[in-house]
């Protein structure tokens, strides 16, 4: 499909929070495709274990960048120290991001917040500062941010993450603007429920809270958005995929699911 398909081995793909989940996912299913890839994530020995485990197995290059995508001094020491041939990124996939409990906007910890916050927002903005501009003196490359269904609209326990997925909204819609006298291709994708190492996060630990969330439906799988991610890039150079809301089959917004043991209308 597309050009991607025919050139895929010759592409630079850069991933943040590639040490789980949707990142993890996005990371196998480039480099299946030949790509060679820049692992962004904050565990060293979790980015090792992943760089050795697609470079056997996909026989593709691979380099780990361990930072924090807050730190900002940490991303651009990483991102312009780069070597040469990892220079000329083609794909950015912004994904780190989390968040933390189900608190209302009243009474949440404003520290953890802040965590959401300059994660979600602040990492996503600082990583794409630093990737754009190469991308556009080469007149090459495609932003995918993964957004959310919780920046369509706020539910209960999720204001402020939904506040920052609004914003990754936001910032993909302008990118895309300040970008449309170029070649570069802006991508939001919005996920529903993805069983991965989020929920568990958001719940600090307590995976049977986590659990919960995706009892009696089957939830969509970081390798479910891999491919979405992928179907983004690999369309033909003209195609922009500006945004995909992306749900398992029985979850219609972002609070009405149908789980098991309720009829079928
Ligand atoms: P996971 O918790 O499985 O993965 C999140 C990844 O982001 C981890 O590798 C994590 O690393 C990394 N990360 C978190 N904070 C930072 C940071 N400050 N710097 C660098 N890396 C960081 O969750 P998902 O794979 O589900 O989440 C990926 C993205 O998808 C997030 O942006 C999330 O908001 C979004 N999303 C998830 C949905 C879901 O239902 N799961 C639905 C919609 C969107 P570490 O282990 O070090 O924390
Ligand atoms: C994650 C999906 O619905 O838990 O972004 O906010 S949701």
């Amino acid at each position: 499909m597309g050009n991607f398909e025919k050139t895929a081995t010759s592409l630079t793909i850069f991933i943040t929070g590639s040490t789980s989940g949707i990142g993890e996912a996005c990371a196998h299913k480039f480099a299946s495709k030949g790509a060679q890839l820049i692992l962004n994530g904050r565990d060293s020995s979790k980015l090792d274990f992943l760089k050795q485990t697609i470079t056997e197995k996909y026989g593709v290059n691979a380099i780990v960048l361990p930072f924090d995508v807050r730190d900002k001094e940490a991303a651009q020491k990483s991102v312009s120290g780069l070597p040469d041939q990892w220079q000329a990124i083609d794909v950015l996939i912004n994904n780190a991001g989390l968040v933390l409990g189900v608190d209302k906007e009243f009474e949440g910890d404003l520290e953890e917040w802040n965590t959401v916050i300059d994660t979600n927002i602040k990492g996503l903005l600082t990583i794409t500062r630093l990737v754009v501009p190469g991308m556009v003196k080469r007149k090459k490359g495609h932003i995918i941010n993964i957004g959310s269904i919780a920046g369509d609209a706020a539910y209960a326990g999720g204001s402020v993450y939904c506040a920052t997925k609004s914003a990754v909204k936001a910032l993909s819609d302008g990118l895309r603007i300040d970008l449309v006298d170029t070649p570069l291709r802006v991508t939001n994708i919005k996920p529903g429920m993805v069983e991965t190492h989020f929920s568990i996060t958001r719940f600090r630990g307590d995976k049977s809270k986590a659990d919960a969330v995706y009892a009696g439906i089957k939830p969509l799988t970081g390798e479910d958005i891999a491919e979405t991610v992928y179907f983004a890039s690999s369309a033909p150079e003209h195609v922009q995929i500006a945004e995909v809301l992306i749900m398992p089959v029985n979850q219609a917004t972002a609070t009405v699911v149908y789980r098991s043991g309720e009829e079928y209308k």
